[in-house]
């Protein structure tokens, strides 16, 4: 791989050695995490996302319709588009092919010059040279000018020289490629996540057509939604019942354009996206702050004018109208400003104002000509209201009674004796008697043990003021001790990891599916940092003279059982944690040293709100099958 050494200017005093500028391709083999985000795999699952990007580019721009990906049966992923193709002519700067620069040089992807596109996609932007860096090999392929061209690749260097190996009537451009294993630490791409992220694409560009399909499963995917970000929301409330037919507006500003679709559904929970250039903009921004205070004002004077509030009657605020709403808020905007941790929050001050004006100017007429609709959203709202003093009542009880009984620490709970909140976890225990092991086996220093008797109420189907009735929710909330709602406090917590341990059986399913549907709703701030883990107790122990192993799952019993031979073997079947005694449950499930935990993350928030609204909702019947089918779907392996 060549490096281009661009010399600073050095001052006398400055080394110049150490200011030399490294640019080309070697720079991301060294420091892939700047440029990918992770080389796990987020990472990995970026090139794909990268290579789309460009394609999406060239839909933005009017050029593209079609995008096709497929995971081959080797391992490497190829990602076709209908756009112009990459250009094949040679640039006049740096004498060699346009497709050549687009690999091999950083920025240079799908945006040689600004004014080549208006808005582009793309959360790095740094293009698929990015992806040429990381992949032991990558195939180009060029459809233009009644050609197909095609060029070789070799982590990042070029193996062969761009020629013309067919004929064609189209244009477009396909990618192969295999990412190294000398960068990433899983290789393998997850079929699920790229079908997640390519019907988002397929939601937000309404006129292009995403095919993925893997040759490995046969299984095979195609996105078009004619009614673009009308039929997310559709989606969205798939499961849920729909209060009203969507509701959509459009806008633009310059060179800013901003669409919207909102569609109420009877549940409790708002469920907001906000995308800038199709990037999910986790962490909101300007965009969002704006469409949020338009709606509330919207609302509120609706409500007034109709008399739906009174005079005396305090402003709704904004939580209760959005409760239970489902909207996707999606702006283009040529020079995107993204901040924050994640660099998911949108930093265009500019877009406030903006989308302030284009949702009352709109939402307002809207209201006007679909009466009915607005009185739905008004009344809901009002009745939120209602229910939001409600719950400050209820927490207002329990936070005196807990002022009352000093420490308050509920009964049941065993606490450790370190106090710093990082060294402390607490499991989550499910009946009298796992607790009873719990409490004996584990390291008194530093893990709490929380009992919770029967099963917890589902927070899916009540308010935040029923389910603060609830005994068990409020020890444990009580133990945890950084509040919920209004007033979470993460400072407060005290354990830094929170462990669920319920039995490996359908029982203990349902309920860590419970539990985690808690803290989904209520304390998603504690997944968001990571604080939420589910344990894994064995499913066997399988017994041979004095040598005891432990299986955790069926196919690791056959392998055991195996290896061991089937001689003088005794198997046990765990039912429960309470068949343990306190030194196996120790020894398997608890020893930080032995054990596995399954950290809880939400990556793709739209599909976890799709499982716990399948999990949990109202539809009775197929959920037992899917809880003891899916429930640990929503995890990732950690540790
Ligand atoms: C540079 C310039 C143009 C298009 C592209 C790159 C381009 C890159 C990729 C990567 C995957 N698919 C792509 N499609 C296009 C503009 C082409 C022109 O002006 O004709």
């Amino acid at each position: 791989m060549d490096e281009e050494q661009v010399e600073s200017v050095a001052e006398e005093d400055y080394d110049a050695e150490k200011i030399t500028v490294l640019e080309g391709l070697s720079a991301v083999r060294k420091r892939p995490s700047m440029y990918i985000g992770s080389t796990g795999p987020t990472g990995l699952h970026h090139l794909v996302y990268e290579v789309i990007d460009n394609a999406i580019d060239e839909a933005m721009a009017g050029y593209c319709s079609w995008i096709k990906i497929i995971l081959k049966s080797d391992g490497s992923v190829s990602i076709e588009d209908n756009g112009r193709g990459i250009p094949i002519d040679i640039h006049s700067k740096y004498g060699v092919s346009g497709v050549e620069i687009a690999m091999t040089k950083l920025h240079a992807g799908g945006k040689f010059d600004k004014s080549t596109y208006k808005v582009s996609g793309g959360l790095h932007g740094v293009g698929v040279s990015v992806v040429n860096a990381l992949s032991i090999w990558l195939k180009v392929e060029v459809f233009r000018n009644g050609n197909i061209y095609r060029q070789w690749y070799k982590q990042g260097d070029k193996s062969s020289e761009l020629e013309i190996i067919g004929k064609t009537q189209n244009t477009g451009t396909r990618v192969r490629f295999l990412p190294d294993k000398e960068i990433f630490n899983i290789i393998e791409f997850d079929f699920k996540t790229l079908v997640d992220r390519v019907r988002e694409m397929a939601f937000l560009n309404r006129n292009v057509t995403i095919e993925i399909s893997n040759e490995l499963t046969g299984a095979e995917n195609i996105f078009h939604y004619e009614g673009g970000i009308v039929s997310f929301v559709e989606y969205l409330n798939k499961n849920k019942k729909a209060l009203h037919d969507p509701i959509y507006f459009r806008g633009e500003e310059g060179d800013t354009q901003a669409e919207m679709a909102i569609q109420y559904n009877d549940s409790f929970i708002p469920n907001i996206y906000a995308f800038a250039n199709n990037i999910n903009t986790r962490e909101g921004g300007y965009h969002l702050s704006g469409f949020k205070a338009a709606l509330t004002r919207t609302v509120n004077d609706y409500a007034r004018g109709k008399k739906f509030l009174k005079d005396s009657d305090p402003n709704l605020l904004g939580n209760d109208i959005l409760e239970g709403v489902a909207a996707i808020i999606s702006v283009r905007l040529p020079e995107p400003q993204f901040e924050g941790q994640t660099k998911t929050k949108l930093g265009n001050s500019e877009l406030k104002g903006m989308m302030e004006r284009i949702t009352n100017q709109s939402l307002s007429e809207i209201f006007e000509e679909n009466p009915a609709v607005a009185e739905i959203i008004a009344k809901r709202s009002i009745v939120a209201a209602s229910a939001r003093l409600a719950a400050k009542k209820a927490r207002d009880l329990t936070r005196r009674k807990s002022y009352l009984e000093s420490a308050a620490l509920p009964g049941k709970l065993a606490d450790c004796q370190e106090r710093d909140p990082y060294k402390c976890e607490i499991f989550i225990v499910e009946g009298d008697s796992a607790g009873g092991s719990a409490k004996q086996g584990r390291d008194r220093a530093f893990q709490a043990i929380l009992p919770l008797r029967g099963k917890i109420l589902n927070v899916e189907k009540a308010r935040l003021d029923r389910i603060l009735r609830n005994k068990e929710i409020l020890a444990l909330l009580t133990a945890l001790g950084c509040g919920v709602g209004e007033e979470f406090n993460i400072e407060k917590l005290r354990y830094r990891k929170i462990i669920i341990m319920t039995d490996a059986d359908i029982d203990g399913a349902h309920i860590r599916t419970l539990l985690l549907t808690f803290f989904y709703r209520y304390l998603g701030q504690l997944v968001d940092a990571g604080c939420v883990y589910v344990a894994q107790p064995p499913l066997f122990r399988i017994q041979k003279g004095r040598r005891a192993d432990y299986a955790y799952s069926e196919e690791e019993k056959e392998r055991i059982v195996e290896e061991l031979g089937d001689r003088g073997l005794t198997i046990q079947r765990y039912k429960g944690l309470g068949e343990m005694n306190p030194d196996q449950l120790w020894e398997t499930t608890m020893d930080v040293d032995k054990r596995m935990l399954i950290r809880i993350d939400d990556n793709d928030h739209v599909e976890s709100d799709k499982l716990f609204t399948k999990l949990m909702g109202e539809e009775v019947e197929p959920r037992r099958a899917f809880i003891q089918k899916h429930a640990l779907e929503v995890v990732n392996l950690d540790i």
